[in-house]
C-alpha cells in the first residue's frame, strides 16, 4: 500500500502529458458498397509513463471503434477493445491482423488519395488530430513476406531501350 501513495500524489499534482507521435498512419481504401474499413499506424510514446489510447472519433462512419484481431480456430476474428496501451518509451503498432481503428457504417466509399480526419483520445487527456491518407491495401501483404521483398526488386530489364 505504501508504494501507491507517492504515485497517486505525483499523478494528482503533476499530471504528465505523454509525448505521443503517430507514424505511418493510413486508412484502407474500400471498394464501393463496403460497409467498414480500418486505420493503421504506429503510436510512439516517448514519455516514462505508459499511456492508453481510449477512443477515436471520425465523421466518415456511423461509429469509430478500437479493435484488435486474433486468430481463433484458424479464423481471423475482430474484437472491440476498451483501450490500447502504449508502453513507456515504447510503441504500439496498429496493423492488419492486430490492433486497428475500425470505422463501422461508412457514410461513403473511402477512396485512394483522399484524407480522413481522425481524432485520437488518450488516457492522459491529450488528443491527436490526424489527417490520415487513404491507401489501397497491398495485394498479398498479409499472405507472404516474400512478395513485399520482391516488390523492392522491380525487374528493370523488362523494359528494353528501343534504340
Ligand atoms: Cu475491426
Amino acid at each position: 500500500m505504501k508504494k501507491l501513495i507517492p504515485l497517486a500524489f505525483a499523478l494528482a499534482t503533476a499530471p504528465a502529458i505523454a509525448d505521443i507521435h503517430i507514424d505511418n498512419a493510413y486508412v484502407r481504401a474500400t471498394p464501393p458498397g463496403a460497409p467498414n474499413t480500418a486505420a493503421f499506424m504506429t503510436i510512439k510514446n516517448t514519455e516514462n509513463e505508459s499511456v492508453k489510447l481510449i477512443s477515436a472519433t471520425s465523421d466518415i462512419a456511423r461509429s469509430t471503434e478500437l479493435h484488435t484481431a486474433l486468430k481463433q480456430d484458424g479464423v481471423m476474428k475482430m474484437r472491440k477493445v476498451d483501450d490500447m496501451s502504449i508502453p513507456a518509451n515504447g510503441e504500439l503498432e496498429l496493423k492488419p491482423g492486430s490492433y486497428h481503428v475500425m470505422f463501422i457504417g461508412l457514410n461513403q466509399p473511402v477512396k485512394e488519395d483522399e484524407t480522413v480526419m481522425l481524432m485520437l483520445n488518450f488516457s492522459d487527456g491529450s488528443k491527436k488530430h490526424l489527417e490520415v491518407p487513404v491507401k489501397k491495401p497491398m495485394p498479398g501483404m498479409q499472405m507472404s513476406h516474400s512478395h513485399s521483398d520482391m516488390s523492392k526488386h522491380k525487374p528493370m530489364k523488362a523494359k528494353e531501350h528501343g534504340h
